[in-house]
């Protein structure tokens, strides 16, 4: 091929009632193929010396490229058929996350690809980096990149452009039929599916910003509970721990790199001065790592006057020194979520939680954030083998506890689904007749579909009862206390809830809470866990 590859980016929508977020996933693709001039990367300071071409990025566009993002769009597959027309596109790399957007990305993949056999379809991003091998199944998806993935695709696109051979790319899961096929041609059989080892983590302060010019940044501005002009931004790829029910794990496996405090304060004075935002939420998997990067953070923003939030481990807080509180206070922290897990020490043991954590260090932190005003978010993950029963008992009372210690504090509640990582937690769930589904098709299916957003009803060891009980407590729970970052529960709507609920809070009896069912109808409560992170 003498032209570079022209190649339509996808993000499928990414819930059911779309939620228009920056599509960050594609926009760092596309700001490596467009080059980066004069500077390929120098991974070696990430601490890893460089093994391939592939762990460079390109000093000039390696191709021509457009990006269709479905949670803009009324139409999604008319919008990426038509860009694939109107641009004759080689390639079409779609971004995908299990749940809702597994389920748009699926039947869009299989219909492109009937329409345009010689399109060669890429997907990367968490679910085929976990499920590579079910996806090159379908037979309508043709390579997957897995892991963090703009170096490999566009050295992938590199070599696939001047036909060079692409067998030994790290990063690259595909069929065997691909190797004996000239680039380009459809493919004549199913093959084996095969993954190469994962490549080294780019570091994101290698990396070129992200082509904001290519997107209309206004309509990515949406009211949350941090304020009314709300912007995201993904600071550092990776975390360095191995929880064994996480997925970060599988994707990175242990590795963390940052951008710069300079840098990502610069990305806040960017997102003030374009788009006016007057709060800034952080998707990586883990903020708050390095205290000292924090603290610059905070004192670089801290004149915008923005409220900003983001996911930390609870035992890296409790390391924070009080100066670094209180920047992060005066700078606009309005909450940090945190991954409590489990009321169980034993339970948290057995999730490779790592660190230094305890049930007493969430106790802890709740009571050191009262101190600054800061809301911690804690999530649960409930109901985790060998015995759900008592794992849920246990967390149900910790929670109490924890409410009384801060009443601010917003619990999040999930039912443990299992991730494929080796581990004690997954062995069990194997153990008690589990598995995943081994096709696109199966993964659509609506129980898997909450499976993905963690509500499944069918995990083999959990119960109906055992299941409603959660719910159950969930609902006396929230109207007890009303989450306090709903600027729409206030006043006398809080006061109502919690004197419907008392007795059940107090008595522990949460079976048939249909008065307060017909009571959150009626103030439109809001379920972060649902919404998505
Ligand atoms: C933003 C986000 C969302 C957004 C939507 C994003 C979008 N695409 O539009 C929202 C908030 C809507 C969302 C929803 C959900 N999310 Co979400 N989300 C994230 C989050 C926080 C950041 C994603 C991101 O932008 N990262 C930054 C970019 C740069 O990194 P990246 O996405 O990994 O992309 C890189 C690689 O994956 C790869 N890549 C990605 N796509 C592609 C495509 C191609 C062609 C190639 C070559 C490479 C490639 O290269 C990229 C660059 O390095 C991640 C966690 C995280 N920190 O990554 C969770 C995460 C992906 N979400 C997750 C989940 C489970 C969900 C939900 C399904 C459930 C839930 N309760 O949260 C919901 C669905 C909600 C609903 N009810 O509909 C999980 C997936 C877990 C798993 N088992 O795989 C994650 C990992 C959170 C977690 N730690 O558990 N989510
Ligand atoms: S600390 Fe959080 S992001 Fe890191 S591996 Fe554990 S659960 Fe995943």
């Amino acid at each position: 091929m003498t032209r570079k590859p022209r190649v339509v980016l996808y993000n499928p929508q990414n819930a059911a009632t779309p939620k228009p977020v920056i599509p960050m996933s594609l926009l760092a693709l596309g700001a490596v193929l467009d080059g980066v001039p004069g500077d390929p990367m120098p991974t070696s300071s990430a601490g890893l010396a460089p093994t391939t071409s592939a762990d460079l990025a390109p000093t000039t566009s390696v191709a021509d490229w457009v990006l269709v993002d479905g949670n803009l769009e009324s139409d999604p597959l008319g919008a990426v058929d038509r860009a694939v027309r109107e641009t004759e596109a080689d390639i079409l790399g779609i971004t995908v996350m299990p749940g809702p957007q597994l389920k748009q990305a699926v039947p869009h993949t299989r219909t492109l690809k009937a329409r345009h056999p010689r399109l060669q379809v890429v997907w990367g991003g968490y679910f085929p980096t976990q499920h590579w091998d079910v996806a090159l199944r379908s037979g309508y998806v043709d390579w997957i990149v897995r892991g963090h993935g703009e170096l490999v695709f566009a050295e992938f696109l590199r070599r696939w452009a001047s036909g060079d051979d692409v067998a030994d790319l790290p990063g690259l899961a595909y069929c065997r039929h691909h190797m004996q096929s000239v680039p380009g041609d459809a493919p004549t059989e199913q093959g084996e599916p095969v993954s190469n080892p994962m490549a080294p983590i780019p570091h994101p302060d290698k990396l070129p910003d992200f082509p904001y010019q290519r997107i209309d940044l206004s309509r990515y501005v949406r009211q949350t509970v941090l304020g009314r002009r709300t912007l995201s931004h993904h600071s550092s790829y990776g975390c360095p721990f191995f929880c064994n029910f996480c997925a970060v794990v599988n994707m990175v496996n242990g590795g963390w790199r940052a951008q710069s405090a300079e840098r990502t304060a610069a990305i806040a004075h960017f997102y003030a001065q374009q788009a006016g935002i007057d709060a800034l939420e952080f998707f990586d998997n883990n903020f708050f790592v390095h205290q000292a990067r924090t603290r610059e953070f905070a004192e670089r923003i801290r004149d915008l006057g923005i409220a900003w939030w983001g996911e930390g481990r609870i035992d890296t807080l409790l390391k924070y020194d009080d100066r670094t509180w209180q920047l992060m206070a005066d700078a606009g922290l309005k909450m940090i979520f945190m991954g409590a897990e489990s009321g169980s020490d034993e339970t948290l043991r057995r999730m490779s939680k790592g660190g230094k954590m305890s049930t007493d260090k969430t106790l802890e932190i709740a009571e050191h954030m009262r101190r600054y005003r800061i809301v911690p978010e804690f999530s649960f993950v409930l109901g985790n083998p060998p015995d759900p029963e008592a794992d849920v008992a246990g967390t149900i009372e910790f929670i109490k506890k924890l409410k009384k210690v801060n009443p601010q504090s917003e619990i999040i509640m999930y039912m443990y689904t299992p991730v494929p990582l080796a581990g004690e937690l997954y062995e069990q769930a194997k153990a008690e007749g589990f598995a995943f589904p081994d096709t696109l098709e199966g993964w659509c299916d609506p129980d898997w579909e909450e499976f993905s957003q963690r509500r499944s009803t069918t995990m083999p060891w959990i119960k109906d009862d055992l299941r409603r009980h959660v719910r159950n407590f969930e609902r006396v729970l929230n109207a007890y206390y009303p989450t306090s970052t709903n600027p729409d529960l206030r006043g006398l709507k809080t006061s109502i809830l919690r004197a419907a609920s008392g007795w059940r809070w107090a008595t522990g009896r949460y079976e048939y809470p249909l008065e307060l069912r017909a009571l959150h109808r009626l103030f439109a409560y809001q379920r972060p866990e649902t919404t998505g992170f």
